[in-house]
């Protein structure tokens, strides 16, 4: 170890010699591998080994993990970090097995049959929003996308997370057996509710009785998840390296963790309360709070911060003009929407976020964030902007930040640079930019983009004047007294 202080790193070791298999996990990402094999792993350990480990399976791409994985002889590291001097080093083997079930790979067969055996209680996803298939704002299943239409095509051989969840479920059904819940893990509102109308409404077009008996066996429950994983780069594996790990299957994240699930398993469940889960009747208002605090204030700074070529999260947090913009989001464009259950102290929960972002020891880059602005923005931003205009409140910050996301889909920053705009709807954002001139112009055609931005809201002069007046600032002043100007004066 070179100059690292030895007395703040703990090493906790995977323990129990054998789980059998109980949850599939569709999505073998960082997130995944960081939170709920996590959560799983400490459980497993409690009760030495157990029913409950975990099937997790990549369907769309990343191949390479998954034999990574194999390679490591299916244990990785979870390095948790709470800042540069505080780092808690998980060894992980709650996933069992690694299957790459995306187009052309192998073993689709193997994870349908892991669904389709009575032992697999649970099914939990992180696909990211977009892996769902709904319109961001309606939550309506998108019939025409071209895998959903694949998969209604080829339902025997699916490529989406819908289509795998009806396939399993439908080879189930036929078998008699007993259905598996299915836990949301992606950060979308009501997430339970969404995944279940993506289920049913593409079982629907397939077969009414398989639809039928869905709607009467599957629990959906919902659930919110935090933590913060920045995808690794380069300087994170030479970080490892530090800590004598070589592991291509590791992953870093700050060392808060949080899961919220509605505790409705009708087909059991491990006793994740122990391991700190809180099971809870509605997670509802967990999730609002979270997506609209957390996750809203993560894509003020990547859009704004992103355009005046700041690389992280933490670099933007060193900006006291951002922190003040973040603090007057939250302060009055959340906290007035939300309705927490007693107890809760929502001020003290921004003052948190705000510790965690300053976290310096991650490089959580602004682009990442970025991404998928169009999946993410209605469920961050939108949704409860409209009940602020409607109540006849503040909406400054979130105007800006919309106008900084129309002005990012440009795919350069304010001095020119370039970078790529990654999201479903990229090329119709460049169309957009091609042929409106005007900020007037292209704050209307953006705003008309319904997937993105509720009626009510894209019609609503106030706001749309607040979103022209703050592309014009930016354009004059650049991020930074743009927001001088908006904050302090
Ligand atoms: C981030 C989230 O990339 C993003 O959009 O806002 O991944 C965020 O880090 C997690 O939700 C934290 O729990």
């Amino acid at each position: 170890m070179s100059h690292r202080d030895e007395s703040h790193l703990e090493r906790i070791n995977s323990h129990y010699s054998a789980a059998d298999i109980g949850i599939v996990h569709l999505g073998l990402g960082a997130f995944h591998r960081a939170h709920q094999a996590v959560y799983v792993e400490r459980n497993l350990a409690r009760h030495h080994g157990g029913g409950w480990g975990i099937c997790s399976a990549n369907i769309r791409s990343n191949q390479t993990l998954v034999t990574q994985l194999h390679d490591v002889g299916m244990r990785y590291h979870v390095v948790e970090q709470r800042d540069s001097r505080h780092i808690t080093l998980r060894e992980i083997a709650s996933i069992r097995e690694a299957l790459y079930a995306g187009p052309d790979g192998p073993d689709l067969e193997a994870l349908l049959g892991r669904m389709s055996q009575p032992e697999v209680r649970i099914v939990t996803l992180t696909v990211t929003e977009k892996g769902y298939y709904l319109n961001p704002s309606s939550g309506a299943l998108l019939l025409d996308a071209p895998a959903i239409a694949h998969d209604l095509e080829h339902p025997q051989s699916p490529q989406t997370a819908p289509g795998i969840l009806v396939e399993a479920l439908a080879r189930r059904h036929a078998a008699g057996l007993a259905p598996f819940t299915v836990l949301c893990c992606d950060n979308m509102p009501d997430n339970g509710q969404r995944t279940r109308q993506a289920v049913f409404e593409l079982a629907r077009q397939r077969d009414g009785r398989l639809a039928a008996w869905i709607e009467q066996n599957v629990a959906f429950p919902s659930s919110m998840v935090d933590r913060i994983v920045p995808a690794m780069t380069e300087s994170s594996f030479a970080q490892l390296a530090e800590l004598g790990v070589d592991d291509p299957a590791a992953v870093v994240c700050e060392s808060f963790s949080q899961w919220v699930v509605e505790d409705h398993f009708p087909q059991g469940r491990p006793d994740w309360e122990l391991e700190g889960v809180q099971m809870v009747a509605d997670v509802a208002p967990f999730e609002t709070m979270k997506l609209r605090m957390l996750n809203g204030s993560h894509s003020l700074l990547a859009y704004l911060g992103a355009l005046e070529n700041i690389d992280t999260v933490s670099d933007a947090i060193a900006q006291p003009v951002l922190v003040a913009l973040l603090r007057r989001y939250m302060q009055q464009e959340v906290i007035p929407t939300l309705s927490m259950p007693e107890g809760s102290d929502l001020a003290a929960y921004a003052d948190s976020l705000l510790v965690r972002f300053a976290n310096d020891s991650l490089r959580h880059r602004l682009h990442q964030i970025a991404m998928d602005g169009s999946q993410k923005l209605p469920q961050r931003w939108l949704q409860g902007t409209l009940s602020n205009l409607q109540a006849g409140r503040d909406v400054t910050c979130t105007a800006l930040g919309v106008a900084g996301w129309i002005r990012y889909t440009a795919g350069s920053d304010l001095s020119g640079n370039l970078h790529k705009v990654d999201d479903p709807m990229a090329d119709r954002f460049a169309a957009l930019h091609a042929t409106h001139a005007t900020p007037e112009a292209l704050v209307t055609a953006f705003l008309s983009l319904d997937e993105v931005f509720p009626v009510e809201l894209a019609e609503h002069p106030h706001f749309i004047n607040a979103v022209v007046d703050a592309c014009y600032a930016l354009q004059a002043r650049g991020v930074t007294a743009t927001l001088e100007h908006y904050l302090y004066e």
